[in-house]
């Protein structure tokens, strides 16, 4: 029997590459990288792998021959399409939504288009963001039956794009699946987002950078854990489902600018209030039940302060990695007044 062979869009990115070095470690499936290497992709964040088992393809998930041409060998017992790329910062949709309507919409349709007519396995990668956003004291979390009500140009999108896929398996019997998944930290993300900017901030000697109060919560889980649940719903998904991925993870972002700061030995008041974001979803949070009862997943990382810890740890020891992106980053932000 040959080895499954995965298709993974968006894995120079931060979660799909993340998701390319837990399938390389944990499973004997080989994989191609389809991945425009926009801003916020690097070819960087898959060196080291083995070549007769990852190849990157440069290109655009919305190019309608090249994603056929990847599409169609994968036929076999295990292969899949997993569907990670896209547009992925709130704040970049607040500035120029277009390529959020381009990447996340047309992008996700041609590839269910090829899905179709090769009749391949897709697994839809999407964020809790869709669902709009809880109050501080709501007793609810989200679940599978939450109604979507995304709030900014980036979770439309990726709203949008899940409706497609619900679309594709309802009218085409197109074999797919779709996960949504709480906040992810970890290595390789990209230094515009909360975490590792304001690690890297640090590290540059630039006081941290809390948007408004600071009160808003998100939902912390490890990219390794959303990578091992992805796995598991290939392994054992129901086509057509919908699961949720969460590791019980709230956190305000006072709460963590205040630990990044005593993980990096200096006083916890020790960072700004900038301009808050507008439309900013006050709090997010994921009931996971469905994924751990039907499909038995269960998060290793359980301690978020160990798993800052290490995410610290690697900017400091990767700052080749990082460095070209902070100034752009930075001169973008300071623009915005934040
Ligand atoms: P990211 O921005 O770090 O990576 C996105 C990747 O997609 C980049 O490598 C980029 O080059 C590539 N890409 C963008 N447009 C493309 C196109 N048209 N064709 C091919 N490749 C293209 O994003 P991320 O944070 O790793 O998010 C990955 C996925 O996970 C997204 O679908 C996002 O909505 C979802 N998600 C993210 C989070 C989170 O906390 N970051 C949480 C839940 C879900
Ligand atoms: O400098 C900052 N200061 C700050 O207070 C930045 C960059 C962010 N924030 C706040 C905004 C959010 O409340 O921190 C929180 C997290 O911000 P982001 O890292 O931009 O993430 P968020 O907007 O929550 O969206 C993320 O999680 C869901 C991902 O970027 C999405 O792709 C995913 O769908």
């Amino acid at each position: 029997m040959t080895s499954p062979h995965l298709l993974v869009t968006g894995g120079a990115g931060f979660i799909g590459s993340n998701f390319v070095h837990h399938v390389l470690a944990h499973t004997d499936a080989r994989v191609t990288v389809l991945d425009k290497l926009t801003y916020a992709g690097s070819s960087a964040s898959l060196a080291g792998l083995p070549e007769d088992r990852v190849r990157l393809v440069e290109g655009d998930i919305a190019d309608v021959a090249l994603v056929d041409e990847l599409v169609a060998p994968l036929t076999g017992e295990g292969d899949a399409i997993v569907h990670y790329a896209a547009e992925s910062h709130n704040d970049n949709s607040l500035n120029d939504p277009s390529p959020f309507l381009q990447t996340n919409l047309l992008g996700t349709y041609t590839l269910l288009e090829a899905a179709r007519k090769h009749g391949t396995r897709l697994h839809h990668i999407s964020t809790d963001e869709v669902y709009g956003d809880l109050e501080l004291d709501d007793p609810e979390r989200f679940t599978e039956h939450t109604p979507y009500n995304p709030s900014s140009p980036y979770s439309s999108t990726k709203a949008g794009s899940d409706l497609l896929v619900r679309a594709w398996v309802r009218s085409f019997d197109v074999r797919a699946t779709i996960s949504n998944c709480s906040n992810n930290y970890g290595p390789r993300q990209h230094v515009e987002k909360f975490i590792p900017r304001q690690i890297t901030n640090l590290l540059d000697g630039i006081r941290p950078r809390l948007y408004g109060k600071g009160e808003n919560v998100r939902d912390w889980i490890h990219a390794d854990d959303h990578s091992s649940a992805v796995l598991t719903i290939l392994e054992k998904g129901r086509l057509g489902e919908t699961y949720l991925i969460g590791a019980d993870g709230e956190k305000s972002n006072k709460e963590v600018v205040e630990l990044i700061l005593q993980q990096m030995g200096r006083e916890s008041d020790d960072y700004d209030h900038v301009t808050d974001r507008p439309g900013h979803d006050l709090r997010y949070a994921i009931d996971s039940t469905k994924l751990r009862e039907e499909l038995g997943w269960t998060p290793a990382y359980r301690d978020f302060e160990a798993g800052l810890a290490a995410t610290i740890d690697w900017y400091r020891a990767n700052e080749e990695w990082w460095r070209g992106q902070k100034a752009e980053t930075e001169a973008k932000y300071a623009k915005a007044g934040q």
